[in-house]
């Protein structure tokens, strides 16, 4: 191997981090190797060098200043789940719910893949913390690429910073994280303006703590502190160590009197998430404030005094730009107005970035996202449906003033929700901790023209977490459980469902602002401000607890939105069965007992 290129920076003494990275580099071949410091000199050189080599087209400074656009490979559009892999030790330790390779079996075809895969390029060596630096929520990663895209992404959405070095020391544990597009330049070879590979394996090692991803740029496949170390692996590690890595957003409500509620919310993928951390109030709110802590990802901690305590471990929002408006989402708008990353969107003829909703009258015309003349009649789509932004949390008007609190924020209230146009009523209280786990393990969605699967169809995910569970799922219900048992303030547990329907397939609830009308009968029933009435399926406002004051909302519509239909939920309830069958033995008793009474509740409705 030659040891020449690698060059070790005296500030890096982790013996580990750097026997390890030599392996790498020994493995992928690269031609020259940099250490990112994360500093802004190295970030405008960076940016310089993307739009030079035509990867990056440079905006309008005046009008989108220091940001810029990128167009992927049209077939590097999103995250794939079918080529993500938990590879532990025991298949029955992935479980149903992910792809799984025996570990050894892996390892050789990666490391055939990744023979010589860095070729011609420069292997970028990445030290980042998710988390605050220093906090004790914190983990730290390294991630080691060949894509500069991910350079400068991870730097938005992960603390990507020198000092990461100094928190290692000698002997700090890290995340290893090698990426690679799997593109080798050979022999003068000029490059495209996004490399990747047709082969794709996003891979996780839990017993290692691990991960290897091949083939992809884009997105949850290669920002490996996102999905792949901040929920899979992270789930695996808070397992082991007695806290919560969750797919969460975590929001902030303030009532008039200053009274500060904070709540981690979890939704599938195409439900708003984004929308609802950064939500405005509606008018007749005077006086409520919402605040934003994180828009995708909680960590969460028990503390010392029997509460449950959350970290955001990012640092931005990569968020989906088709649907962002002044009208969805006013605070995403302004976050992005600067020092942004635009993924898959169209180019406008003045050099800024549109997408589908974004105004309610398209540009006459426009570069659309894969580079080609748009017109509004053109049939085609101006912006990939899952067009990004990356952006840093930090320039959300909306941001918590303790965003960063290295101990986290105490989280009084959990909220799920999935997108059903049936079955599921506006919102509900769970009687107990236990019975809030059995509403979020039965979560389900029904999948958009985004998501995979037939369209309008309900996909089961359980916590939102079917995607990123780095673990057997029955495994991690136990573990909500057992998290329950050793707090002594066990936040409330709430189900949501923004998305019924009526007979005519309009949605009966406004949505958008109005959220906040539920949100705050929430936090009222978590300050014992308010009460609720008992039902089948947990507890449930009636007309006059929700605060209607700006919002012509009858007491029929309401009945409606919170209807429960028997028949429509022995079906439901079969389908909770047919999720758990698939869990078996890992399945904990507590949740079948559940499931046994509601069905009896509803046979007696
Ligand atoms: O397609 C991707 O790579 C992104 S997926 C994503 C990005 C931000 C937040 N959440 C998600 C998700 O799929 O849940
Ligand atoms: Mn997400």
């Amino acid at each position: 191997m030659d040891n020449s290129i690698i060059n070790v920076p005296a500030y890096v003494k982790n013996e580990k981090a750097i026997s390890w990275i030599k392996e790498i580099v020994g493995l992928t071949k690269p031609d020259k190797v940099h250490w990112c410091d994360g500093s802004q000199a190295e970030n405008d050189e960076m940016y310089k060098q993307l739009v030079k080599s035509g990867s990056f087209i440079k905006l309008n400074e005046s009008k989108r200043p220091n940001s810029y656009l990128v167009r992927s490979d049209v077939s590097d559009v999103a995250r794939v789940e079918d080529r993500t892999y938990i590879c532990s030790v025991n298949k029955s330790d992935a479980g149903p719910t992910n792809n799984w390779v025996d570990p050894k079996e892996m390892k050789a075809t990666l490391n055939k893949l990744f023979d010589g895969c860095m070729r011609g390029r420069t292997m970028y060596i990445i030290p980042f913390s998710m988390g605050p630096l220093g906090s004790h929520i914190a983990k730290i990663g390294i991630e080691i690429t060949d894509s500069l895209y991910v350079v400068v992404n991870m730097r938005i959405m992960t603390r990507m910073v020198k000092a990461v070095w100094d928190v290692l020391g000698t002997g700090g544990e890290f995340v290893p994280c090698v990426h690679s597009v799997g593109a080798p330049l050979v022999q003068g070879q000029k490059d495209v303006p996004w490399p990747c590979n047709s082969q794709k394996y996003i891979v996780h090692y839990p017993e290692e703590h691990a991960i290897w991803s091949f083939g992809s740029g884009y997105g949850g496949n290669a920002l490996l502190g996102k999905k792949c170390f901040a929920l899979r692996i992270a789930s695996k590690m808070a397992r082991e160590e007695g806290w919560m890595a969750e797919h969460m957003l975590i929001m902030g409500l303030e009532s008039p009197e200053g009274e500060k509620t904070y709540i981690g919310g979890a939704f599938p993928s195409a439900c708003g998430k984004t929308n609802l951390a950064m939500l405005i109030p509606p008018d007749a709110f005077k006086g409520w404030k919402v605040t934003t802590v994180g828009d995708d990802i909680a960590w969460i901690k028990p503390g010392k005094d029997g509460r449950l305590y959350a970290i955001n471990p990012e640092n931005g929002y990569f968020g989906v730009a088709p649907g962002t408006s002044e009208k969805s989402n006013s605070n995403a708008m302004a976050t992005i107005t600067k020092n942004s990353i635009f993924t898959n969107v169209a180019l406008t003829p003045d050099g800024d970035v549109w997408w589908e909703g974004m105004t309610d009258t398209p540009p006459a015309e426009l570069i659309e996202w894969t580079g080609k003349p748009w017109t509004p009649d053109c049939g085609r789509k101006a912006a990939n449906p899952n067009g990004r932004f990356t952006t840093p949390a930090n320039q959300c008007p909306s941001i918590d003033p303790e965003w960063e609190n290295p101990d986290g924020v105490p989280i009084k209230v959990f909220v799920f929700g999935g997108r059903r146009s049936t079955t599921m009523p506006l919102v509900r209280q769970s009687n107990n901790w236990q019975h809030g786990v059995y509403i979020a393990a039965t979560l389900g969605s029904e999948t958009t023209a985004a998501a995979a699967g037939k369209v309008g169809q309900v996909r089961r995910d359980p916590f939102a977490m079917l995607p990123f569970c780095g673990y057997h799922m029955g495994d991690y219900f136990a573990h909500w459980l057992e998290i329950g048992k050793r707090i002594t303030h066990q936040p409330l547990i709430f189900a949501v469902n923004w998305f019924r329907t009526d007979k005519d397939g309009n949605f009966i609830w406004p949505g958008f602002g109005e959220n906040m009308r539920v949100l705050k009968w929430i936090v009222d029933c978590a300050n014992g401000k308010t009460k609720a009435m008992d039902s089948p399926l947990g507890r449930m406002p009636q007309y006059e607890d929700i605060d209607w004051n700006g919002l012509d909302f009858s007491k029929k519509q309401f009945e409606e939105v919170m209807s429960i239909d028997p028949e429509q939920w022995k079906i439901e309830i079969k389908l909770h069965e047919e999720l758990f069958n698939t869990l078996q033995d890992k399945l904990p008793k507590e949740i079948s007992a559940l499931r046994e009474s509601l069905l009896a509740k509803i046979s007696s409705m």
